[in-house]
């Protein structure tokens, strides 16, 4: 049934697939009505500041604000603090601008982490950058705990070494293979504000199509999330960040098979079976819903690649409508 626009939804989110996604819900869901749920495993300190990539991506996307090229940072970044640093960092022969930060985008670690250390929380410094964005929705860390994301590589003189989601990603280009994940911190972590109760108030919850294995999972982990989800699996509608075997964006399809699935539709509604009762596939997977189905898994059959806000809505609607 259509949703009236008052019917409370949360969205599991990554980065940028789940910032490209809540932007077809903004619109037709209330801003207090529509809660992001965000993953902090990409988080890290980095020259002392405190970074939060995943929450930052929202904020930027949601604000129109976002590099459209690199889909996170900001459009129109000039770039002068990283070359002071890196020019630093050539002197010590350290590299210090492996991690691009615009001079804009500073701003926002520099604010958010005197804001911590003056004793604020992470909810709290989140929801005033997201006030200074005018942002049509709440946007909510999934913890104010810290959590890494660790990965471990598979081969080479590296196998065996554990890395930091952002080594592996920024520093590596994601280009090394993984054996194992895990999410430092997670199993300890205290859910949020407000986090447990949006997902309970929630007449749909969305997982967006981010990565399964290093952006979802993260905020699954978290006590208290994952089982919420398991318990009102009708209720739960994922989004394949699969498509045609391949991921749009990230490694999410290369992820999959070096964790032992397949990079297909299908590995995902496996990866998601327990927590979700609907999986959003694109058109050209069709040929996999009876798979997907045979798992106890709803497939739902649309358009998933958010190319035009015009498709980016309907998804949206779909969404809504399919909730079983
Ligand atoms: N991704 C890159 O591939 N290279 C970068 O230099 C980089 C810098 C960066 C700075 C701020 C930020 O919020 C995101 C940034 N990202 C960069 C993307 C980031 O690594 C990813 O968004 C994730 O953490 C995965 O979703």
């Amino acid at each position: 049934m259509a949703m009236t626009k008052s019917e409370p939804v949360a969205v599991i989110c990554g980065g940028v697939g789940a910032a490209r996604l809540l932007r077809g819900f903004v619109g037709r869901i209330d801003a207090e009505h529509l809660t992001a749920i965000a993953n902090v495993g990409d988080d890290m300190v980095l020259h002392g500041l405190n970074i939060s990539p995943d929450l930052d991506t929202i904020v930027y996307t949601l604000a129109d604000a976002v590099s459209a090229e690199r889909g996170w940072g900001l459009e129109g970044e000039t770039w002068q603090a990283m070359e002071m640093i890196g020019a630093y960092g050539a002197v010590s022969g350290e590299p210090l601008d492996w991690f691009s930060l615009g001079d804009r985008d500073l701003g926002t670690h520099l604010f958010r982490t005197g804001a911590l250390a003056q004793g604020s929380t992470l909810d709290q410094v989140t929801a005033q950058i997201a006030a200074k964005w005018e942002l049509p929705l709440s946007i909510l860390p999934v913890t104010n705990d810290p959590i890494r994301t660790m990965v471990t590589l598979a081969e080479g003189d590296e196998a065996g070494t554990e890395i930091s989601f952002q080594e592996y990603f920024v520093g590596r280009q994601h280009s090394v293979a993984v054996s194992s994940v895990r999410f430092d911190g997670a199993a300890s972590a205290q859910a949020g504000p407000g986090v447990l109760e949006a997902i309970d108030a929630a007449t749909t919850i969305v997982v967006a199509p981010s990565n399964p294995a290093v952006s979802i999972d993260p905020v699954l982990a978290v006590p208290g999330v994952r089982e919420r989800l398991e318990a009102r699996r009708g209720d739960v509608v994922g989004v394949s960040p699969i498509i045609g075997g391949k991921a749009l964006k990230g490694p999410a399809d290369r992820l999959l098979v070096e964790l032992g699935r397949e990079s297909s539709a299908t590995a995902v509604a496996e990866w998601y079976r327990d927590v979700v009762g609907t999986l959003v596939i694109d058109t050209v997977d069709a040929d996999q819903a009876p798979a997907i189905e045979a798992l106890g898994v709803r497939a739902v059959v649309t358009d998933t690649i958010m190319s035009s806000p015009a498709i980016t809505s309907a998804l949206a609607e779909t969404i809504l409508a399919e909730r079983v």
